[in-house]
């Protein structure tokens, strides 16, 4: 069996229904080479300084290297990549007002690291796992920065393991398919989607850009404001500013002093402006009856 490959022009309703159905897909060539060619050149000086993991969990011959949006400018366009995106904000959006980057890491799988432990992205927050199965917080994305195989660790997924609460190591690598394929492609899937990166039995290192989103109220795995100097996301195009967290995590989430809006740290000069609390309450009442209730007792 195979795992499922749309084309690089596929619709953001597409790659939801995967999401739906499968718990994943993989959108080959969904950027360019030139893309994937300029984000190892940028990255390359900061993984030449980045350890090899401490335990098995992230892999003693593995290398995580994070801030990839400051550190690697080409990465932009995967990391705001419309359809992937698109279909996150979608996805995610049937219970959260907002969308946010939970974390950027290039992943070099290094020769003779044998397959990472079996999991789910979600566990990140503090292994709870009494979430509903229908209830997603959280989209994750591995990005092919050279061609993924089998043999040089790809990773290994379980189509349809968003599906139930089974403990992920109740599962062995026999259950995993390996997401082989081209760089440029992506690999896209829930949090509750059990995967985890493959062995690495050649002779070069694997090389991924993991890239994940969560919902707004959920803090970042990787801490966004500081991996990213405040100079730095000035710079920063607007949508990719909110993305990383300077806007509102829900209505009353992420708030900076009096109420603002945290896009203040950025522009200090913008005028004070409140109206986000009435957007996000009603973007919340599309699946919470405490908010419809709330936006339709403060709009009178
Ligand atoms: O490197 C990979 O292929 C997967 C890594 C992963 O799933 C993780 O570290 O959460
Ligand atoms: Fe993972």
């Amino acid at each position: 069996m195979s795992l499922i490959h749309l084309p690089s022009n596929c619709s953001i309703e597409e790659v939801i229904a995967c999401l739906d159905s499968d718990g994943y897909c993989i959108i080959d060539n969904a950027v360019s080479d030139e893309v994937i060619d300029a984000v190892n050149d940028q990255i390359q000086p900061y993984l030449e300084r980045t350890p090899e993991g401490e335990n098995n969990a992230v892999g003693t011959l593995t290398r995580r290297c994070g801030a990839v949006p400051a550190r690697a400018w080409a990465s932009h366009a995967m990391v705001m990549h419309p359809t992937v995106l698109g279909a996150t904000r979608q996805f995610l959006g049937r219970n959260a007002s907002a969308v946010q980057l939970n974390l950027t890491q290039v992943i070099c799988i290094d020769p003779g690291q044998k397959a990472q432990f079996l999991h789910r992205d979600e566990g990140a927050w503090d292994w709870y796992d009494h979430f509903p199965v229908n209830f997603h917080i959280e989209v994750s994305t591995i990005w092919a920065l050279d061609d993924f195989t089998e043999e040089n660790g790809a990773t290994r997924v379980i189509p349809g393991s968003h599906k139930h609460n089974l403990l992920p190591l109740s599962f062995t690598q026999a259950d995993t398919l390996a997401a082989e394929m081209k760089k440029g492609s992506v690999l896209v899937y829930t949090g509750k989607t059990i995967h985890g990166g493959g062995e690495n039995k050649s002779r070069a290192s694997r090389r991924a850009l993991n890239i994940d989103y969560c919902v707004g109220w959920v803090r970042q795995e990787e801490n966004q404001y500081l991996s990213i100097p405040l100079e730095v996301a000035k710079t920063f195009p607007a949508d990719l500013q909110r993305l990383i967290g300077y806007e509102m995590g829900g209505a009353s989430v992420g708030y900076v002093r009096e109420y603002e809006d945290p896009r203040v740290a950025l522009y200090p000069e913008e005028p004070f402006d409140q109206t986000f609390f009435m957007e996000l309450l009603q973007k919340s009442s599309h699946f919470s009856n405490i908010a419809r209730s709330v936006y339709n007792y403060v709009k009178k």
